[in-house]
């Protein structure tokens, strides 16, 4: 397939992250401007929350104000012809709301809506109503990308087999997103299997499952990774494939790794030669 990527020194697309800060870098706001940079799009980001963190967990968190919150989305959107726009944390209804007011006025293009909820490692980073997410988001969302913890908050039931995978795309579907890829990677067995529900068609995105103990960020990483190849216009069920492709070289490449004592970074910038020449 020859979609378009950045090239060298062309004008990149730019896209934007409304996400919080994971102090230990491997996921939220420097996952995803890892992700952007190794696509070659320019990354703008509008902080939602700073967490205290490494690869062993959440110590601390504090939400930023709705005012700040606003004032970054003027900065960038005032500015910038954004491209694509990825949510990830935003901590609360109230952020919720404020974030969503801006998709209403038509100024969140290619929305990838990663809802975020709890941690790999058990924290939460939501304390809201799950169904405001649906409520929200879910009429602006391009594409919404719950794992299956998530899935099962946000509809309030049980989600085991694949075939109840796909009934929980078809069901968040109805809240009003082009797309919804229900995410099985933590799921187990020899694939990661996603299911993607996209323009009234269900497909199988199937992986091989990668052995490591390196998954931190994974989600924030496909996320940002959709969002990065809508900037450069990919179609979109082409963009999810090609996203999740890129997550499953950036965990092989990592799967050695040793950044901290718990589950560390993926190499988001895998295949790509060192700039130290
Ligand atoms: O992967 C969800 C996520 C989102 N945002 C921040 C995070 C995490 C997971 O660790 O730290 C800031």
């Amino acid at each position: 397939m020859n979609h378009r990527t950045a090239e060298r020194h062309a004008q990149p697309p730019v896209a934007l992250t409304i996400a919080g800060s994971d102090s230990g870098g491997g996921a939220g706001i420097q996952a995803d401007l890892h992700t952007f940079a190794a696509h070659r799009v320019h990354g703008t980001s509008v902080l939602t929350a700073i967490t205290a963190q490494n690869t062993r967990g959440v110590t601390a968190a504090e939400a930023v104000s709705a005012e700040l919150v606003r004032a970054q989305l003027d900065a960038v959107l005032g500015d910038f012809t954004v491209a694509a726009v990825k949510t990830g944390m935003l901590g609360g209804g109230e952020l919720l709301k404020a974030v969503a007011e801006y998709g209403r006025g038509d100024r969140l293009p290619n929305l990838v809506v990663d809802p975020v909820m709890v941690t790999t490692t058990g924290d939460s980073l939501f304390q809201g109503d799950p169904a405001a997410y649906l409520g929200e988001l879910g009429p602006l969302a391009t594409v919404l990308t719950p794992n299956l913890a998530e899935a099962r908050q946000l509809l309030g039931r049980e989600i085991a087999t694949l075939d109840d995978m796909r009934e929980a795309a078809r069901a968040l579907a109805t809240y009003g997103p082009r797309a919804v890829l229900v995410k099985g990677g933590h799921a187990g067995g020899e694939r990661s299997v996603d299911v993607l529900w996209c323009d009234g068609q269900m497909l199988d995105l199937a992986a091989p499952r990668v052995a490591t103990r390196n998954d931190h960020g994974t989600g924030c990483t496909l996320a940002s990774a959709i969002a990065a190849r809508l900037a450069l216009e990919h179609p979109l069920p082409q963009a999810v494939a090609g996203a999740k492709a890129y997550v499953t070289e950036a965990l092989k490449a990592a799967a050695d790794w040793r950044l901290g004592l718990g589950p560390g970074p993926v190499h988001h910038h895998h295949g790509r030669k060192s700039a130290v020449l």
